[in-house]
């Protein structure tokens, strides 16, 4: 049983005939398989305001539709995940908002998840809860049905105590985690946060790596996620991307080198930064048009929320000033792209790109950096890598640099433009051991296995 604020699948209209197509992204890719291999069911909102969904099968897995009113979608997703837990979460980059209003909407989905899931629970059955949108389900599962094994997972980062210590809901929301046999974080800090905090606010004892709460053994540690290697492999092994990789370059022009950017535009990625990083080198005559192009490709979210509309203006506007001041007819030093890709157009940027900028302000993991990294089959390819992204701890021969410093940013970009190819294929080779050594297929089987013990 697997739990998560969105079903792995979508709704698709074909020919006015309603349908459901499989969502791209590592969570699904790595738990289908898993999922596939036994009787298993799903339960997440469907991302359509239809209340009436039966379950269905789809690819092998039932999927158990969750409804939300509208009222839920504005006050607990938009409102407590989106606008007090995410910017909270990531070093209060953007100030975290606490609205009363949000907190009981919060509880009663989180509510309705716990029943919808253990619903569905046969006995002694294994639930593996996803997230930051449902941090109170564990102790509502256990609460319910002490029989099942429970598992849950943060993906995005737990923050140090004086951060979390302001959420007035602090106390509730730990409770809420120690529901929970194993809980998984992206890092080893993000793990000792949470142990640090379950002592002082909850009464938990720290054992080593376990946290001993209310006569049970919860064991708390780090399962850094990670991406299906193989498949990123075999898409930068085909002939139509790497064809595709050819056109990207030849339409890119003549500057030596292509610098690439991907992310979700969200205000942790640290987009805005990086441009300006780019505009203090064309600024300076470190480099100029001949040298290197930006592509920026970033796909819109949350565009429903003021930070999120702030961000998407501000980068508009730094693409063209720097576009307007610094570019050509017929060259231009950005190339902003604003909207989703299909998985072989990404991995034939990827190849098609010499340096990948990933430059987040506070990340989970970041999946990016790896999927450029399985990417790149020749080993050549630098990545610039943020020390606050997750990904940095396992990362450690990128370039690794303090987003917040446009200095250190301006600087590595310059050394990666002009990186001697030995230095480049001496990181490239130590970056892909450590990506091939743990894919997305390790990450679920090691925490499953300490779950199932
Ligand atoms: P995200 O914040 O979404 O994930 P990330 O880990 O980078 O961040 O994953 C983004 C995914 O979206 C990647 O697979 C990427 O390829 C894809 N993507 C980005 N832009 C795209 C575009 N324009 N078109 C198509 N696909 C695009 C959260 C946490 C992270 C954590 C992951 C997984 O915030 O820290 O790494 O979950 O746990």
């Amino acid at each position: 049983m697997v739990v998560s604020n969105r079903l792995p699948v979508h709704r698709v209209v074909v020919d006015d005939r309603k349908g459901w197509e499989i969502s791209p992204g590592g969570l699904v890719s790595a738990l289908l398989p898993v999922l596939q291999s036994r009787p298993s069911t799903w339960v997440g909102w469907s991302g359509t305001s239809e209340t009436d969904l039966e379950p269905f099968m789809h690819d092998g897995i039932r999927n158990q539709p969750v409804p939300l009113t509208s009222g839920e979608i504005e006050t607990f997703y938009e409102g407590f995940a989106n606008r007090t837990i995410w910017p909270l979460y990531h070093d209060a980059i953007a100030t975290p908002t606490f609205r009363r209003r949000w907190w009981q909407p919060y509880v009663s989905v989180n509510q309705r998840f716990a029943k919808i899931a253990t619903d569905c629970t046969s006995k002694g059955g294994i639930m593996w809860i996803q997230d930051f949108h449902l941090q109170l389900v564990p102790a509502m599962v256990r609460h319910q049905r002490p029989d099942i094994r429970i598992g849950f997972f943060l993906h995005i980062p737990f923050p140090p105590p004086e951060l979390f210590s302001t959420l007035p809901w602090r106390r509730q929301i730990l409770e809420g985690f120690l529901g929970a046999d194993v809980i998984g974080f992206q890092t080893r800090a993000n793990a000792a946060n949470f142990r640090t905090l379950a002592r002082r606010y909850a009464g938990a004892v720290i054992k080593g790596r376990d946290l001993i709460y209310q006569g049970r053994t919860i064991r708390v540690d780090a399962f850094p996620i990670s991406i299906d290697v193989g498949r990123y492999h075999h898409l930068a092994e085909s002939e139509e991307v790497s064809k595709k990789a050819i056109d990207f370059r030849r339409s890119l022009g003549s500057a030596r080198k292509i610098v690439l950017g991907v992310d979700r535009l969200d205000y942790t990625k640290g987009i805005d930064i990086r441009l300006k990083a780019f505009r203090e080198l064309l600024k300076t005559n470190r480099i100029g048009l001949e040298d290197a192009t930006f592509v920026q490709v970033a796909v819109p979210s949350r565009e429903r929320v003021e930070e999120y509309k702030e961000l998407h203006n501000k980068v508009d506007q730094l693409v063209g000033e720097i576009n307007g001041t610094y570019g050509e007819i017929g060259r231009m030093p950005v190339h902003y792209i604003q909207r989703n890709m299909r998985i072989e157009e990404l991995v034939a940027l990827y190849l098609a790109a010499d340096v990948m900028l990933v430059t987040p302000l506070r990340d989970g993991m970041n999946l990016v950096a790896k999927e450029y990294v399985a990417s790149r089959k020749d080993n050549t390819g630098v990545l610039i890598l943020s020390e606050f992204a997750g990904a940095a701890q396992e990362l450690k021969s990128a370039l690794i640099v303090n987003p917040h410093d446009i200095e250190d940013l301006s600087d590595s970009i310059n050394h990666a433009i002009t990186i001697t190819n030995a230095e480049e294929v001496r990181r490239m080779r130590a970056l892909r051991r450590v990506v091939r050594n743990n894919d997305v297929f390790k990450w679920a089987d090691r925490f499953l296995e300490i779950l199932e013990r």
